[in-house]
């Protein structure tokens, strides 16, 4: 083939956030939008990066994945990649495009995806690139790509014909080769190495254990029937929105308690079933509900670690280390220093974890945002989380005989918070508020902290310190700074603020808050309840409501 070079101009704003390039997609449809951010990544990247090499390319199935798909297969060929694996359809989940590049020895690979953000005409696409272990590129490579957008002039563009994605198999065009894969198969494969799947089906198959999974017509629907009915006996009927639908039937594909509410409702209503679950549009967050009984992500990553070693296969050598993202309760914590392991503390962003992993220094980590995940891979992952939960519950109830009454998820969860304590947490966001209010917050709060001093006294509470987080990576040394603004107290209580980084329009302000609770008396309480005084607190002290005029938070979590 030929590969022509089509004269561009450069867009503002194509700076990647917490995770991947995330616009509304009648931005990214405009000419050679996609386009200028693929050449300028391949203009970032040293050449023996891609250069005869492998990359991958998949998505979660949304509106404009499958012209974007052919743009990028076409600047790959251009460029002198040697071959693309691409999910059929255009389908790969983001942590099976991770597990698809450590299988395959890829240098890389594309995820066409605004995760949680609604798809469709109107709403949002997204891209995001990994590197060789499967891990979201560093801010130091996403920082060059966005200065190379800057300066961009020309595009690269092999001239072959549209790929049909449709059938797996291989086509050739030269020297470059597309090879459509089964979305499935690969990542199948390495949960059952992780996981017993024997174990699993033995719950899943108990007439007194009834599960459901809502795939949110986003790409876990993908992989829900293979890996929940046909390999582990669910029923068909468990799997509720499994089709993976361009504008995931209307919703906004965002595994919480507002966005996930039929499953919620479902769960909480009369004769619910045992265990729930949900995930995001991607296919790497999850929500975990028993009956009656939401599990925060906080406490999912502090339980699932607990238990890992007795539960999960994958951990029965033992776990390297822990570690969550700052505004993340301490739950963890306490379980690293029960079980005496290496703990970390990092921003927001699954990108922060990859390089521990690597360096063989952390096997579980979790976001409060409803990520979880491990070593496995290094993307977090929705089903694996699911697994891991079913695995748990499983193994409790090896020996729980018909008739008898099953150990349930709140019996796991209220056993871990009488062990260890319970950490009260929730997070308010208030979506898409006027960036200039919301700035100025974050101003106004950047200021008060310089200001604080230990003793400092908050209404009841007593300042221990308050900064914004920074954190260097122990193994390459970057620095990442600004990270949040928190308030820790004497007791451990902390607030916590930060501007969303994934967003579309306008700002997002997430708030967080966190108050740890020892005495098992009180661990039934409703964590709104618990956390009143201290919500409270956060909202006056950041003056919250005068600054972006929000009443009431469009999420709670
Ligand atoms: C949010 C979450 C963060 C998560 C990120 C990507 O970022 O808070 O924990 O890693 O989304 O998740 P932010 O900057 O909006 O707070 V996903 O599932 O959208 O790739
Ligand atoms: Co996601």
């Amino acid at each position: 083939f030929t590969v022509k070079s089509v004269p561009t101009q450069p867009y503002d704003g194509q700076k990647t956030g917490t995770s991947g390039l995330r616009k509304k997609v009648k931005l990214f449809m405009q000419e050679n939008y996609l386009a200028n951010w693929i050449q300028a990544l391949f203009n970032s990247l040293p050449t023996e990066d891609y250069v005869n090499g492998v990359l991958v390319l998949g998505g979660d199935g949304r509106y404009f994945n499958k012209e974007a798909a052919q743009i990028i297969i076409k600047i790959a060929a251009a460029n002198g990649v040697a071959k693309i694996l691409v999910g059929k359809d255009g389908i790969l989940s983001t942590p099976a495009v991770s597990a698809v590049i450590r299988k395959r020895k890829a240098n890389g690979g594309f995820i066409m995806s605004a995760s949680h953000n609604p798809g469709g005409p109107e709403y949002d696409w997204g891209i995001k690139f990994n590197y060789s272990s499967g891990q979201p590129a560093p801010e130091s490579i996403t920082d060059k790509i966005y200065g190379n957008t800057l300066s961009i002039s020309a595009i690269k563009m092999a001239t072959i014909p549209d790929v049909d994605l449709s059938r797996v198999g291989v086509t050739k065009s030269g020297d470059f080769t597309v090879e459509v894969i089964d979305p499935v198969a690969d990542y199948l494969e390495l949960m059952e190495s992780v996981f017993d799947f024997q174990l699993i089906k033995s719950l899943l198959s108990r007439s007194d254990f009834r599960f459901t999974f809502d795939a949110m017509h986003a790409v876990a629907g993908a992989y829900a029937k293979p890996i929940f009915v046909e390999k582990l006996g669910a029923s068909p009927e468990s799997i509720t929105n499994g089709v993976p639908l361009e504008d995931f039937g209307h919703g906004h594909p965002d595994p919480n308690l507002t966005y996930a509410k039929d499953l919620v409702d479902i769960m909480y209503g009369e004769n619910g079933p045992d265990f729930g679950a949900a995930s995001d549009g991607d296919g790497d967050r999850n929500m975990i509900l028993g009956r009656s009984f939401f599990v925060t992500p906080s406490d999912s990553v502090a339980i699932i670690a607990a238990n890992a070693q007795e539960a999960i296969p994958y951990f029965r050598d033992g776990i390297k280390g822990l570690a969550r993202s700052m505004p993340t309760s301490g739950a963890l914590d306490r379980v690293a220093e029960k079980l005496n392991l290496p703990f970390f503390e990092v921003p927001t962003g699954w990108k922060f974890f990859g390089n521990l992993m690597d360096s063989g220094n952390l096997s579980i980590c979790g976001e409060e945002s409803f990520g979880t995940g491990s070593d496995h891979i290094r993307e977090k992952d929705g089903i694996w989380a699911v697994l891991a939960w079913m695995s748990i519950i499983a193994y409790r109830n090896k020996d729980t005989k018909p008739g008898e009454k099953l150990v349930s998820v709140s019996d796991v969860v209220k056993e871990y918070w009488a062990t260890y304590g319970r950490n009260f947490f929730s997070r308010y966001d208030y979506e898409e508020c006027e960036s200039e209010g919301a700035n100025k917050m974050v101003d106004y709060l950047r200021d008060l902290i310089s200001k604080s001093k230990e003793g400092d006294k908050y209404g009841e509470y007593v300042l221990r310190y308050a900064d914004d987080f920074s954190y260097q990576d122990p193994v390459d040394g970057s620095v990442a700074s600004k990270q949040g603004v928190r308030f820790v107290f004497a007791d451990g209580s902390r607030i916590i603020f930060r501007l969303s980084g994934t967003g579309s329009a306008g700002a997002t302000v997430r708030v967080y808050i966190e108050q740890y609770e020892p005495d098992a008396s009180k661990h039934d309480l409703d964590a709104q309840e618990a956390l009143k005084p201290l919500i409270d607190l956060a909202l006056s002290v950041s003056k919250l409501k005068e600054f972006t005029g929000r009443e009431k938070p469009t999420v709670i979590t």
